[in-house]
């Protein structure tokens, strides 16, 4: 049979209500790419889970798939969440798929733009809040406690349940967990995913690495950050949701949350490209951490299995690449000129 999305795939596995009706665009069932090159310098076996090959270009489509669902089958006619962009533009397929109204909410000037390009592509109404995503994320929860909008950020508890099966894809492909999962964390919905697959899939636990932007570390810090700031908009958020399970994940799981600058993340980022990954530059977040954790000897790699959860495709943020390289060379139509121009 061919695939026909997580709900089919791992619904035994998760517990949604019997209303649920399944809305699906196929996500999941995303490649876990060796990195062997990168591996040798930890000597570790790497591999990437490349989230981008998600049907909107992110991990948001497991927890949509799930939050949708459930939501068309109990009759819901308008969903909203607040967003740093993924969430945005995955809310707005899955609502445009099961019929209903997709309202979305969005830090103003502070999204990339293939999310944003997504987010109104898919028919979403998009709108911009004067204030970070924790001001719209209090707005969304305010209206649909007064309204019967329903809320599709990840509070909504099915969206956990369908990112779980992150967790259980990992373990089909390695045959178990990995030793450590390295990730990005925002507002800390697929760390707690995450942790809680592992532990529901009995097939192992790894160590969890999660990272997060300098600027936007309340998890390291161990309080909310009032402005936070980081060129990794996915993850300038400064009052994580569910940031006391993922500092849980973290320690049940005898890994740690560590912090890591701008430069490091888009260091890292530029690692990956050079291996034929492009993930845009939160995505990258997760090798940062085991890049710096392993130059400060903190990182016993060797020997280890290690998965590093990229969580969006590079194409959400084309103006990161755009703007920090020089535009490419402009040549009159000639052989001549293109031999001049490549320099052989
Ligand atoms: C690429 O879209 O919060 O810790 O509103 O887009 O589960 O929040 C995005 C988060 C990592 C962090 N990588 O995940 C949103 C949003 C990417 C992301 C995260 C996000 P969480």
């Amino acid at each position: 049979m061919t695939y026909q999305g997580l709900i089919q795939r791992y619904g035994r596995y998760l517990d949604l209500p019997d209303h649920t009706k399944t809305i699906s665009l196929l996500e999941g069932n995303t490649p876990l790419i060796p990195m062997p090159r990168l591996g040798r310098q930890f000597g570790c076996e790497l591999f990437v889970k490349f989230e981008g090959a998600n049907p909107t270009g992110s991990f948001k489509d497991r927890g949509m798939t799930a939050a949708i669902s459930e939501a068309a089958g109990r009759a819901v006619q308008t969903v909203i969440c607040a967003s740093t962009g993924n969430t945005a533009a995955s809310a707005a397929a899955y609502a445009a798929r099961a019929g209903l109204r997709g309202i979305v909410l969005i830090p103003e000037g502070k999204v990339a733009v293939g999310k944003l390009a997504g987010a109104i592509a898919y028919g979403a109404e998009v709108i911009q809040v004067q204030g970070s995503f924790d001001d719209a994320l209090s707005l969304v929860v305010e209206i649909t406690q007064k309204t019967p909008i329903a809320l599709v950020n990840s509070i909504n508890p099915f969206r956990i349940e369908g990112q779980k099966t992150g967790a259980f894809e990992i373990c089909d492909d390695l045959g178990s967990a990995p030793d450590w999962l390295c990730l990005p964390v925002g507002n800390a919905g697929n760390i707690t995913s995450y942790w809680a697959g592992f532990k529901q899939y009995q097939k192992g636990l790894p160590q969890i690495l999660g990272v997060q932007a300098a600027g936007a570390a309340p998890l390291v810090l161990g309080h909310p950050v009032e402005k936070p700031d980081t060129i990794a908009t996915a993850i300038r958020i400064g009052k994580p949701a569910r940031g006391e399970q993922a500092l849980d994940a973290a320690h049940e799981s005898n890994g740690r949350i560590i912090a890591v600058t701008d430069e490091q993340i888009l260091a890292a980022q530029k690692i990956l490209s050079a291996e034929g990954v492009w993930v845009e530059p939160a995505s990258a977040a997760g090798l940062a951490g085991l890049l710096a954790e392993s130059a400060a000897g903190r990182f016993e790699a060797e020997g280890k299995r290690v998965v590093v959860v990229c969580t969006g495709h590079g194409m959400k943020d084309p103006s990161i690449i755009t703007e920090s390289f020089r535009s490419p060379k402009i040549i009159p139509s000639t052989y001549n000129a293109l031999l001049d121009a490549i320099k052989l």
